[in-house]
């Protein structure tokens, strides 16, 4: 599998689900200015859309669209995702709307003014807590990790990158996955791609 990608975007939830479910994965940074990819292919062939993840199976087949891809990782790993009857349900419950409605929210702070970044914080602020208010403890769902965990995590990094507040529960929601070994490889994975040596493309200041 190849996961196309961009350091500290949306696409940090999948390389982490990856890491934490083990599947073999190769990684192709994407230059979300330009839409060039490290090894100089246009990304817009392999995703039309432009937007990164793109996650590339073996068989060649291109899956777009976090809550898709996160939900297939889930499907490899059944670990990372919830079993019962309404278990799936309640996954894409979630991650549809962290996508929808939190990832969305974050917009205006890269693609807003200054009066469109004010309100983005009180938007920000008020999905977060409704993510809260059903943070069961110590993750989302319980006791165990799963990709809607992943997800939360990068929207949570992107607030605190943006100086936005952070309730004491979510604050130690980051930390304790920010502690995650898988967390940690992903995130030194994607400060290494940072390094001017491992950036054959120009950092674009797009990121979502
Ligand atoms: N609907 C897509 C949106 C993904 C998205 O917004 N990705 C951002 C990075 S976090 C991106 O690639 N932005 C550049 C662009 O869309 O041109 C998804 O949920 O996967």
């Amino acid at each position: 599998m190849k996961l196309y990608y961009s350091p500290g975007a949306c696409s940090l939830a999948s390389r982490i689900s990856l890491r934490e479910a083990g599947l073999a994965t190769d990684y192709e940074r994407v230059d979300l200015g330009t839409k060039v990819t490290e090894h100089g292919k246009d990304y817009r062939t392999t995703n039309p859309k432009g937007a990164v993840p793109t996650l590339v199976l073996d068989d060649g087949a291109a899956v777009t669209e976090n809550v898709a891809i996160l939900d297939l990782i889930a499907d490899r790993e059944p670990l990372l995702g919830l079993s019962g009857p309404l278990g799936r349900t309640r996954l894409i419950e979630m991650l549809s709307y962290l996508s929808s409605e939190l990832h969305i929210a974050f917009k205006p702070y890269w693609h807003g003014n200054e009066a469109e970044r004010e309100r983005a914080a009180e938007v920000v602020a008020g999905r977060l807590k409704i993510i809260e208010d059903q943070l069961v403890g110590p993750y989302l769902f319980g006791s165990r990790f799963t990709v809607a965990d992943a997800y939360l995590f990068v929207m949570l990094r992107w607030a605190k990158g943006f100086d936005l507040a952070l309730s004491p529960a979510l604050r130690a929601f980051f930390d304790r996955v920010a502690e995650r070994p898988a967390v940690q490889a992903a995130l030194a994975e994607e400060a290494a791609a940072l390094s001017p040596a491992a950036a054959p493309v120009p950092r674009s200041r797009v990121m979502a």
